[in-house]
């Protein structure tokens, strides 16, 4: 059994989607963010990033205690090794694959993450609009660039990493689908071959089921109060108010 500490978002789709795809027996442990769970201790313990998915395994590859893994990029790459499938075992095509993963987590996820951020929420924190200006025009601009990234490889491929489905499609497919929502409606219209690869991942029965897991905890429609508590939590995470968290946290439970 897998243990998924997770809040449905683009990086827990990914987790949940792989596990659909495997058919691994997996619990949701849910970790609410906007209320403040990635501070509590004992998930800290399994993810001293305070940023959820991670996982507990009970059943590890190779046997022994249960293994815990944070960071979507690192619990699909186990996952994968686990079931053996998604990602070659060795040689050139297990790279192939290893690179857009890593080219995912590092790229298209943090710079959607920051352009949603400066077109959606910044609006409600910035008095400067030529702060907001600039950070939407870096940002959006990246995710530009990212978009036509990806769209010269689908032009070439039928997937991410050449001519099979593998975890680089799982790790950029919860993001790349909401590039209309997040970005612009007809952004899209610019990069028809990714649009195919978006349509046609979409159509997955895992993939149908997995971007729904956890729907329910999102459902209820949060007061304006909670609404700026969350946005108090979620932005402007320095050290030390990561630190006062966890020293609570670390009290709460001596
Ligand atoms: N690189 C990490 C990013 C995870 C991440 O940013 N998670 C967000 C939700 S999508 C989170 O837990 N945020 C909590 C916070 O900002 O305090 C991964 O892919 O696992």
């Amino acid at each position: 059994m897998i243990d998924v500490h997770y809040w449905p978002t683009p990086n827990g789709f990914k987790v949940t989607i792989m596990l659909e795809e495997t058919g691994l027996d997996y619990r949701i442990v849910p970790v609410d963010i906007g209320a403040g769970d990635q501070f509590k201790a004992e998930f800290l313990r399994i993810c001293p990033n305070n940023r959820m998915p991670a996982i507990i395994d009970h059943d590890p590859i190779g046997g022994g205690a249960p293994l815990s893994i944070f960071e979507s990029g690192a619990i699909l790459e186990y996952l994968a090794d686990k079931t053996g499938q998604f990602l070659p075992k060795t040689g050139p095509e297990r790279y192939k694959v290893l690179q857009w993963v890593h080219w995912q987590m590092a790229n298209l996820g943090p710079m959607m993450g920051n352009a949603n951020h400066f077109k959606n929420y910044a609006k409600n924190l910035i008095d400067d609009a030529s702060q907001l200006e600039y950070g939407t025009k870096r940002f959006v601009g990246e995710v530009d660039r990212l978009s036509g990234v990806m769209d010269a490889q689908l032009s070439v491929n039928r997937y991410l990493a050449g001519a099979d489905y593998s975890i680089a499609d799982m790790i950029a497919w919860p993001w790349a689908m909401l590039l209309p929502r997040l970005i612009q409606e007809d952004v899209l219209k610019d990069f028809p071959h990714l649009k195919r690869w978006i349509d046609e991942v979409a159509e997955r029965p895992a993939v149908q089921k997995g971007r729904k897991v956890g729907k329910e905890l999102t459902e209820r429609k949060l007061t304006e109060e909670e609404e700026a508590a969350r946005r108090k939590l979620l932005f402007n995470q320095t050290n030390d108010k990561v630190r006062a968290a966890r020293e609570a946290a670390a009290k709460a439970v001596a």
